[in-house]
C-alpha cells in the first residue's frame, strides 16, 4: 500500500513543443489516490521556441533547463535524476504531444501501488490507431516481439513512452545511447531483475507528425542499432557465445561439404571452413572476457546506486538550474 506523503512527479521531455505543450498539461491529474503531492517537471531540452513560457504559464512546479538539444534519451535521464532529487517516490514519463491519455495515469499506477512491479509500460492500441500506417503497425509489432526477445521480459509496447518508475528502478536504470530510451530501458531492466508489467492505455488522436520516426528506413536501422548495442552492453557474453557457436557450425559445415565432395572439392571451401572454425574458440574467449568484465559493471552499478540513493544525483544535474516555480494552488486545477 502507498504511505501518505508519497511524491509523484509527471515528467516530460520536451524540444520545442510549444504548440501542443499547453494541451498536454491541462490533462494532466493534479492530485491521485495515494499520493499526498503530484508535480509537474518539463525538461526543455534546448528549446528555441516558448516551451518554458508556456510550460510555466499552464502550471509546470519544476523546468529542468537543459541550455541546448541533447536528444530526448539524454533528457529523459536528466528528468529521472532530476525527479529523484526532488524526492519523488514514483515518476510518470509521458509526451509533449499529448499522445498518452493522461486519464490513464491510474491505470499505469496500479503495478506500482500494489508492489507487482517496478515499471509499468502502457500499451497503446496500436491496431486501432488510425495515423498509423499498415507499415508501422507491423514494425511495431516486430519491435515488441525482438525486444521481449533480447530483454527476457513479457513487455507488450517496447517503443512506448507512457511509464511509471518505482523509485529504485529510476535510481537504477542508465541510458547509454543518445537517440531513445524506451528499448534500452526495457532491456537493461530485464537484464536486472526489474518486473516490469504493461497494462492497456488509450491514445489521443494525432496533434502533430511524430519528430522521432521521420523515416521509416532510419528508425528501424536506429532501433535495431539500439536493440544490438543494449543486448552487447548488459548481456555480452551470450551475443559473443551464440556468434561463437554460428561461426564454429559454419565451420563444420563447411568442412564436412569439403570431405563429402572431394576430391573434386573446391580448396577454398576447406580454408574458409578452417578459418570458421577457428574463429569459434577466439569468440568464445572474448565471451569469457566479455562475462568478467559484466561481472565488474555490476560491482560498479552497485557501488553506483549506493552513491546516488546518498547524494541522489550526478555532478552535472547539480550544475544544471532546476527553476522551481512559487508553491501555488493545487487544489483549484482540475
Ligand atoms: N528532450 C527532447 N525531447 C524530444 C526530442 N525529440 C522529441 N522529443 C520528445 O519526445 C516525445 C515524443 O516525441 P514525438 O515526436 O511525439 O515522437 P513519437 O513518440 O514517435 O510520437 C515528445 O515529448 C517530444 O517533445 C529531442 O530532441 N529532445
Ligand atoms: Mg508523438
Amino acid at each position: 500500500m502507498t504511505a501518505p506523503g508519497r511524491l509523484l512527479i509527471i515528467q516530460i521531455p520536451c524540444f520545442n513543443e510549444a504548440g501542443t505543450l499547453a494541451i498536454t498539461l491541462a490533462a494532466l491529474p493534479r492530485q491521485l489516490p495515494g499520493f499526498a503531492r503530484v508535480e509537474w517537471l518539463i525538461i526543455d531540452d534546448g528549446s528555441t521556441d516558448r516551451t518554458a513560457e508556456i510550460a510555466r504559464a499552464a502550471g509546470a512546479d519544476h523546468i529542468l533547463h537543459l541550455g541546448r538539444n541533447r536528444g530526448l534519451a539524454r533528457a529523459f535521464t536528466a528528468g529521472l535524476a532530476a525527479a529523484l532529487e526532488l524526492g519523488a517516490d514514483v515518476i510518470v514519463n509521458t509526451d509533449a504531444d499529448n499522445q498518452y491519455c493522461a486519464s490513464d495515469i491510474p491505470k499505469l499506477l496500479e503495478p506500482l501501488v500494489t508492489g507487482d512491479a517496478d515499471l509499468v509500460i502502457g500499451a497503446r492500441p496500436i491496431a486501432d490507431t488510425p495515423h498509423f500506417s499498415a507499415l508501422k503497425k507491423a514494425l511495431q509489432r516486430l519491435g515488441s516481439k525482438v525486444v521481449r526477445h533480447a530483454s527476457r521480459t513479457a513487455v507488450v509496447d517496447a517503443s512506448s513512452g507512457f511509464r511509471a518508475f518505482s523509485r529504485a528502478a529510476a535510481l537504477r536504470l542508465r541510458v547509454h545511447g543518445a537517440y531513445t530510451y524506451t528499448l534500452e530501458t526495457v532491456i537493461q531492466a530485464g537484464s536486472q531483475g526489474l518486473n516490469i508489467a504493461s497494462v492497456p492505455i488509450r491514445t489521443n488522436p494525432d496533434l502533430r507528425p511524430s519528430r522521432l520516426v521521420r523515416s521509416i528506413p532510419s528508425y528501424v536501422l536506429r532501433s535495431a542499432g539500439t536493440i544490438m548495442r543494449s543486448r552487447a552492453i548488459y548481456w555480452p557474453a551470450r551475443m559473443l557465445l551464440a556468434a561463437a557457436a554460428a561461426t564454429a557450425t559454419l565451420g563444420l559445415a563447411s568442412l564436412a561439404l569439403h570431405a563429402w565432395l572431394a576430391p573434386s572439392a573446391d580448396p577454398a571451401l576447406a580454408l574458409v571452413g578452417a578459418i570458421l572454425l577457428g574463429t569459434g574458440p577466439v569468440l568464445g574467449a572474448l565471451a569469457l572476457i566479455a562475462d568478467l568484465i559484466a561481472i565488474n559493471r555490476h560491482l560498479l552499478e552497485k557501488l553506483l546506486l549506493a552513491e546516488r540513493d546518498v547524494a541522489a544525483l550526478d555532478a552535472r544535474i547539480q550544475r544544471l538550474p532546476i527553476e522551481t516555480e512559487p508553491s501555488h494552488s493545487h487544489a483549484s486545477a482540475a
